[in-house]
């Protein structure tokens, strides 16, 4: 099979983007969008000024207005559309996906496949949004609480999941009658484009106000419009720890409220009692999927010393055997990573591993570099350490796993959240004990917790966050829909006296 061309790239997200609604011809300039598949730009797309944002961030707050009193099974019903239309639409997503970010062809569909269960997650939630009765301490009282929609929602998302973040929170934030501003990442904006035609499309078609989504392509600036501007009332953003501490008091400061999805440092415990044919298949999955460019991306193995050895030499072996290449390549486990800068943060980790006494055991080159000579695909490195370096606790996005290994359960729970970061966790074990212990209140400290699957993939039905450095939100499934609206707590008198709470007396 023949390696793409830019040429041939293009062609393909044009096809892609018309078949969505989107017509490239009117995208504007200022900035592009490029492939990591070439390096190179694929077609230019506009940039947003902090003026352009400030006034999106107004249409959708005119839209709110109507939007809040739409009853919210017919909010519902935009997200129904909207998901049908992405059904439709699912390969043309995928394509830009992989055009944009390199996840191969599987990886791709299912990203959208996510937005497609989210969005019928959405649809039921949109009758489920369900507030308590509580029993009132007065005779003739009634208590109970309702949720109301928010307002506008800021949605700022990275380059690793460019759609299925944005879904999880603009699928739950409609349904919860609020309207969405969405940043996407700088590297992903034709995939962001594509989405926005399919959703505009839905409101139309649903009767929506057409301002429901705004799309703002461009970089820091505009983000932080929508991190200062009192009237987004929720700014939910993917990102680096980095971006988060500088995010999160800067929103607070204003009262407003933030759901902050940053870094992972996520590990896998493997037991002596462990499956290791699944462990393996686990871990190589997680560990190298991606390209190891998830936040729940695998980044550590904790493993006891009884079965380290088999365990590695099986990783070690299926990762010398994962096929590195083309991401439109049906056969592709593994695509190129997002740009330079990702592989040169690659080879700096590898290199101060080594400097801290680590051995790398397989991988680290780059593959392909004469074919494509602005692609940069790493082998997926496993590396084996001797203590848990500075390095190791550190998140560097791509696909390095360090081994450390363990002899008592507890030190191995202990090393496990010895790292800043809490995203997600895993356990292998045929010991029930051990399982139950990991999923205690003094196991795992991570948001996720999983026994005998690797970290990643989490399917959308769950509360999707971490702890920690992690930030601390919840998106997607569960009752994370609460984080996008706002409780009010009602006392109704039915009566006709005046009983005080508390047994207090007045008048
Ligand atoms: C992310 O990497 O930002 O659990 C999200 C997973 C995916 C989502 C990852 N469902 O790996």
């Amino acid at each position: 099979m023949s390696y793409p061309t830019t040429e041939t790239l293009r062609d393909r997200a044009v096809a892609a983007l018309e078949r969505c609604g989107a017509d490239p011809a009117a995208f504007g300039g200022g900035a592009a969008a490029r492939s990591p598949i070439t390096g190179a730009e694929v077609l230019p797309v506009g940039h947003a000024s902090a003026a352009d944002a400030d006034a999106a961030i107004g249409r959708a707050e005119a839209a709110f207005r109507v939007w809040r009193t739409t009853p919210a099974p017919a909010r519902g019903a935009l997200v129904r559309r909207f998901g049908e239309l992405l059904r439709e639409h699912k390969s043309d997503l995928a394509d830009l996906v992989t055009i944009e970010v390199g996840k191969s062809r599987s990886e791709a569909a299912g990203e959208v496949q996510e937005m497609i269960d989210v969005c019928e997650f959405a649809v039921g939630l949109s009758r489920q949004l369900y507030g308590r009765t509580m029993p009132s301490e007065r005779p003739g009282h009634r208590l109970m609480e309702t949720w109301h929609p928010l307002g506008v929602v800021g949605v700022v998302t990275a380059f690793n999941f460019p759609v299925a973040v944005w879904s999880w929170n603009t699928a739950v934030a409609l349904v919860c009658g609020n309207t969405v501003v969405w940043k996407p990442s700088e590297l992903a904006p034709l995939t962001a484009l594509g989405c926005h035609a399919l959703l505009a499309r839905a409101a139309a078609e649903a009767g929506a106000p057409a301002d429901v989504h705004q799309v703002v392509l461009g970089g820091a600036e505009v983000g932080g419009r929508l991190v200062d501007d009192s009237r987004v009332a929720l700014l939910s953003a993917t990102g680096s720890v980095r971006m988060g501490r500088e995010v999160g008091p800067r929103v607070a400061a204003r009262f407003g409220r933030s759901l902050l999805e940053l870094g992972g440092n996520n590990a896998a415990v493997v037991t002596d009692s462990a499956d290791l044919d699944l462990a393996v298949r686990g871990v190589v999955f997680a560990a190298a999927g991606t390209a190891g460019q998830r936040c729940t991306s695998l980044r550590r193995l904790i493993v006891h010393e009884d079965v380290a050895d088999a365990l590695v030499d099986r990783v070690v072996d299926a990762y010398s055997k994962l096929r590195i290449g083309d991401p439109f390549d049906d056969s592709t486990l593994v695509g190129p990573l997002i740009g330079p800068g990702a592989y040169e943060a690659m080879r700096g980790a590898l290199r101060r591993a080594e400097e801290a006494g680590g051995t790398v055991l397989v991988g680290g080159g780059r593959r392909l570099a004469e074919t494509a000579p602005g692609a940069y695909y790493a082998e997926p490195a496993v590396v084996r350490m001797p203590v848990q370096a500075e390095v190791v606790r550190e998140e560097t996005f791509a696909p390095i796993l360090y081994v450390l290994t363990y002899s008592d359960f507890d030190e191995a729970v202990a090393l496990h959240n010895a790292v800043p970061q809490g995203l997600s966790s895993s356990v292998f074990t045929r010991d029930q004990r051990e399982a139950e212990r990991f999923l205690a209140a003094d196991g795992s400290d991570c948001g996720i917790v999983n026994v005998n699957i690797g970290t990643s993939g989490a399917e959308i039905g769950g509360a999707f966050g971490g702890e920690k450095e992690t930030g601390g939100g919840r998106e997607s499934g569960s009752d994370s829909w609460r984080a996008y609206m706002r409780r009010a707590t009602n006392t109704v008198n039915f009566s006709e006296e005046l009983p005080l709470a508390q047994g207090v007396s007045f008048l």
